[in-house]
């Protein structure tokens, strides 16, 4: 799957233009009043961002992975809230359908979500099942053609805009064979959202616990209509997704290099610009050569994602996912401390755009497996390969 070279090249400078044109100069608006604009958002459903992996027999655009990408990179040159409004929708939020559920699954969500009308999220974590994501205790019981569902997921990104969840449970026994995924409509009866989460950066991001009491949902709605496959998927959409991220942390230092670069040509300390003398350029030289790297292997790893039969896992390329996770984003964190460093006193106030930058990449360390969470992927996979 992928869009036509043509058509890509017609999307990918009018996304650049829209987020230097529209998206960069709202992040000023976006952190004070910690709300995406209503007028952007319908820009993007406008654009057709909501439907970028969407098939386009679903009525998407049907980026392949190098694409996407590509699009990522863009969409990390500005203040990650923006790509969060439809980030979760094209990603993790859907991707589980598109991946491994039943043709019927697909014909009634993809086209809503593709052209905006459905939000989904993705709903894993739980207040005791964070990294050990396998111990998950939200239970789902059969009753009839029903199971009835109990529990809270934690940090649910975009939970407050879903329409519907791709949410886990414990349809079975202990440990990642008892969990299945199901949709979940956020209208359901039983269903709670927690109180917004007051977060260090990423300010325009909502996220809240999703509380499951005695919510009916029907046994057709467990993904694929198999239980017992929901971790499975579950890993399968965060292999997509944890390069995506990379992609983002890739366009996010190409962003602080740029306010960097600069900050480091106007600021005159000595008597000249703060960039000729050689420490400054150290820095940013460093930045540079730890975001090609970065950059380089994202888009190798998506290469060989997009060469593997389409939603197959293969634990060499789940491997080379974590990664470029693991490199992507501890990369931009290193950048954004070295940005903050270069912009001296004014780095630490809110006047330039580095500050907030630099909470908002903290995240990316954590969120959709943190750095410990790909090491001990890559770990596993490397004692386990010949
Ligand atoms: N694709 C397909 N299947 C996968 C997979 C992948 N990427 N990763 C694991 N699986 C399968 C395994 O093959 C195994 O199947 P079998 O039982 O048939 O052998 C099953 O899933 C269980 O895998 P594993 O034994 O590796 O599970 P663990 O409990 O040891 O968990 C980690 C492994 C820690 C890597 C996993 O729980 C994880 O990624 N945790 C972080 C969760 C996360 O990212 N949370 C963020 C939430 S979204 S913001």
């Amino acid at each position: 799957m992928s869009l036509d070279a043509e058509s890509f090249d017609i999307l990918l400078p009018t996304l650049q233009r829209f987020v230097n044109e529209r998206l960069v100069p709202a992040e000023n608006h976006l952190e004070e009043h910690d709300e995406v604009p209503a007028d952007l958002i319908e820009a993007m459903k406008e654009m057709g961002l909501f439907g970028l992996t969407v098939p386009e027999e679903y009525g998407g655009i049907g980026l392949s992975v190098s694409q996407e990408v590509l699009v990522n990179y863009e969409l990390g040159r500005t203040a990650p809230a923006f790509r969060s409004v439809f980030g979760t929708n094209i990603g993790i939020g859907s991707q589980g359908i598109l991946m491994d559920g039943t043709p019927e699954q697909k014909a009634t969500y993809l086209p809503k979500v593709a052209s905006g009308e459905l939000i989904m999220s993705f709903a894993l974590t739980e207040p005791d099942a964070g990294t050990d994501a396998a111990s998950l205790k939200t239970r789902a019981e059969l009753d009839g053609d029903h199971y009835v569902l109990n529990g809270t997921k934690r940090f649910i990104t975009n939970a407050p805009r879903a329409g519907a969840f791709t949410l886990m449970a414990r349809t079975g026994g202990p440990g990642a064979g008892g969990v299945s995924s199901f949709i979940v409509p956020a209208g359901s009866p039983g269903l709670k959202l927690g109180k917004n989460d007051k977060k260090m950066g990423q300010r325009g991001t909502k996220t809240c616990d999703v509380i499951l009491e005695n919510v009916r949902v029907p046994a057709a709605n467990i993904i694929g209509g198999v239980p017992g496959q929901g971790f499975k998927t579950a890993m399968k959409v965060l292999d997509r997704g944890r390069l995506n991220i990379s992609a983002v942390s890739c366009g996010l230092a190409s962003r602080i290099l740029d306010e960097s670069r600069r900050y480091a040509r106007d600021r005159k300390q000595f008597g000249k610009a703060i960039g000729e003398f050689q420490l400054i350029q150290a820095m940013l030289a460093d930045s540079q050569a730890e975001l090609l790297a970065g950059w380089s292997l994202v888009k190798d790893v998506a290469q060989r994602f997009d060469g593997k039969p389409a939603h197959a896992s293969d634990p060499d390329i789940s491997m080379r996912v974590s990664c470029a996770k693991l490199f992507a984003t501890e990369m931009v964190g290193r950048v954004a401390d070295r940005g903050v460093q270069i912009h001296g006193g004014a780095g630490y106030i809110n006047e330039y755009p580095v500050e907030r930058f630099y909470r908002d990449a903290r995240l990316l360390r954590l969120y959709e497996g943190t750095t410990q969470v790909q090491q001990l992927i890559i770990g596993r996979e490397l004692l386990r390969q010949d």
